[in-house]
């Protein structure tokens, strides 16, 4: 993975997609410049994720834009994804390396310092400071880092780091500006009336 990847990553949510198909968000997304791409389900059935992953994979292959899949290793594996995203109480990440193999991604949400200390003696690809802001599309978050502990978590990790939580057209400069290689947008990609627009304007702001 190369850390540029990270720069607009979009993180899939049907329940907040208005109603489009999850495959024409991803492919406007990355017609606006989305540079990674994460499937996380929370509420579907093996089947059907594994589905919705093997579309997205079709679509996202020719693109050259790499597909993770939140949690679900077995997904991963099935569907011959890019890698996995996974967090604090998902499968630990040496289970998730010794399953997905050397060159498989995977990227670890760290939720405070500690975390991040804990991260730096893995070799997982990135690491998302998770959450920046609190956000109504996750509420079960840890407390939020903030622009100062932002700046202070990029600082400590070895790794390359994506910002999550309230990534939006009024946050995302400030954000960058505290070093980090990306944002990690839900809402204001996937809710807006043309997410390739959204990703577009995103990542002008981001220059
Ligand atoms: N993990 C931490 S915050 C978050 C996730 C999946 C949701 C971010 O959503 P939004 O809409 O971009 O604030
Ligand atoms: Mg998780």
């Amino acid at each position: 993975m190369r850390s540029e990847d990270l720069r607009l990553y979009l993180v899939t949510d049907r329940p907040l997609s208005l109603g489009r198909d999850i495959d024409w968000i991803v492919e406007e997304a990355v017609k606006g410049g989305a540079t990674m791409v994460q499937l996380r389900e929370k509420d579907c059935s093996t089947r059907e994720f594994i589905e919705l992953a093997a579309k997205l994979k079709e679509t996202l292959k020719p693109l050259g834009v790499p597909l993770l899949i939140n949690d679900r290793i077995d997904v991963a594996l099935a569907v011959d994804a890019d890698g996995v995203h996974i967090g604090q109480s998902d499968m630990p990440y040496k289970t998730a390396r010794a399953l997905l193999g050397p060159d498989k991604i995977i990227g670890l949400s760290v939720e405070n310092m500690e975390d991040i200390r804990v991260a730096n003696e893995l070799d997982v690809d990135y690491v998302a400071i998770s959450p920046v802001y609190s956000t109504h599309t996750k509420t079960d978050t840890a407390a939020p880092f903030g622009l100062e502990g932002l700046r202070e978590a990029v600082k400590l990790s070895i790794h390359p780091t994506v910002a999550i939580g309230g990534m939006n057209m009024k946050t995302a400069k400030d954000v960058m500006a505290c070093g980090t290689d990306g944002i990690a947008v839900v809402s204001a990609i996937v809710s807006a009336d043309s997410p390739c627009e959204a990703a577009r304007n995103l990542l002008e702001v981001m220059k």
